[in-house]
């Protein structure tokens, strides 16, 4: 069977397809007798299969070309799977230890090849909803973070690089635009696609359309998603695009890649565990009251940022004297100027990315994109006060982001939305 145009696999087509592909079939031992395929997509985009036998394995994920979890109605180009594999590749070289590894790329296909993250890999979401900790995490995001943003910024690179790779991924303007739509505008606005726990955030919802301060702040964050192109961010970093084990966090997923602000990264893992605290109640239970767990996501929200900070800081003193265009050697070489630029550059990184993380608990609440954390709480009335906690805390750090001084001021915030 033929490939070269595009065509959605499904079980048999995707045999024919490896067959046709050494890079895949040899994964395999190019033995199909005992094969297990079996198609796992659970995200709101792709699809995703799972190829094995006794020899190897591998994952192929394709995109179709609309949006999976609404269905043909609403199209999205199939082009992101061409700027995931790039992101993945990129953000791959910079960072191999929190990247898995990809074996063929096919555009016509909008397919990828990419190692399988075994069991016991889980998505983090799904760990966070079932208690587990992860010792590694802060660790392993505040790495892939640092290396990632640090190395695809100005703070390393010349203008000309940089200039490239912003044309190149400003090909990505649909997967921007979708972002710009779900995450910045439906929530303030009456839009076919919103939802929540109704009745009881009605008023909420409503109140969030009706919020001037909030929607002046919300139009700053948008405008800076839009113009700024900081670095390469990932642009999805939320806990379902990492799998993880007790020693291993693989990050996946990277198909809103685009050159923007790092704090949306930074904010997005962030929000997503502000997110998984704030459900933490509605999961409790006799045997389990999910309080030491929540001070494991407190502890595991304070350490990310701090090693963060630690971790870029420390890549930015190593390569001061580099090709990076933004501060030049020849004017920032005193000790005295390269802490003042340091201070101010890391503290506005800190804001954009409270101001980042908050409007994306909003969007998960009242948009149409909904996360497990919540929606795993059967009982209606406790998953909304779950949720009206968390709109509330992310309402007050979006709007009052500038006078937090560091990430301890915001665990105390996150403390006094107890109920
Ligand atoms: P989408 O782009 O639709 O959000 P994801 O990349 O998040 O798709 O993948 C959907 C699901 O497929 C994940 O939740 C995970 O269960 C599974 N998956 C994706 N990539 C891998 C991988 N490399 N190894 C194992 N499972 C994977
Ligand atoms: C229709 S919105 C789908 C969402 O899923 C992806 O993971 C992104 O977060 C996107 O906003
Ligand atoms: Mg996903």
């Amino acid at each position: 069977m033929a490939f070269s145009e595009f065509r959605p696999l499904h079980d048999n087509s995707l045999i024919d397809y490896i067959k046709s592909v050494p890079a895949l079939s040899s994964k395999i031992a190019n033995d199909f007798d005992n094969l297990f395929v079996k198609e796992v997509g659970d995200g709101n985009l792709n699809f995703v299969f799972i190829v094995l036998n006794s020899a190897g394995s591998f994952v192929i994920k394709q995109a179709l070309p609309y949006v999976r979890s609404i269905g043909e109605s609403w199209a999205m180009t199939k082009e992101r799977s061409y700027f995931e594999w790039l992101a993945l590749k990129e953000k791959g070289r910079l960072c191999p230890e929190h990247v898995p590894e990809v074996y063929h790329f096919d555009r016509t296909m909008s397919l990828i090849g990419m190692r399988y993250l075994e069991p016991p890999h889980i998505i983090l979401r799904k760990g966070l909803v079932a208690g587990i900790e992860y010792p590694l995490l802060a660790e392993h995001m505040a790495d892939f973070m640092a290396k990632t943003l640090f190395f695809t910024s100005l703070l390393f690179r010349t203008t000309s690089e940089h200039k490239r790779d912003v044309a190149e991924y400003c090909g990505n303007v649909e997967m921007c635009r979708l972002t710009e739509q779900v995450v910045f505008s439906d929530p303030y606005k009456v839009s076919e696609y919103n939802r929540w726990t109704s009745p009881y955030l009605d008023h909420d919802a409503e109140a969030l359309r009706e919020d001037n301060l909030l929607k002046l702040e919300v139009a700053e964050l948008k405008s800076k998603f839009c113009e700024r192109a900081q670095a390469l961010i990932h642009g999805d970093l939320h806990t379902s695009s990492m799998m993880v084990t007790h020693e291993s966090t693989q990050v996946i997923d990277p198909e809103f890649a685009f050159y923007g602000p790092m704090g949306y990264d930074i904010g997005a893992f962030l929000g997503n565990l502000i997110l998984a605290y704030c459900s933490q109640d509605g999961h409790a239970d006799q045997a389990n009251d999910r309080k030491a767990y929540k001070e494991w996501i407190l502890k595991t929200i304070e350490d990310t940022w701090n090693l963060f900070q630690h971790k870029f800081t420390a890549l930015w003193d190593e390569h001061r004297n580099g090709a990076g265009e933004a501060y030049l050697p020849a004017i920032y070489n005193n000790p005295e100027v390269q802490l003042l630029v340091q201070k101010k550059y890391m503290t506005d990184l800190f804001h954009d990315s409270l101001g980042f993380g908050a409007a994306k608990m909003i969007r998960r609440i009242v948009g149409v994109a909904h996360v497990e954390d919540f929606e795993s709480i059967a009982d209606a009335a406790k998953r909304a006060t779950c949720e009206k906690r968390a709109l509330d805390l992310a309402k007050t750090i979006l709007k009052e982001r500038r006078n937090f001084e560091g990430i301890a001021e915001i665990v105390s915030a996150i403390r006094k939305y107890e109920s």
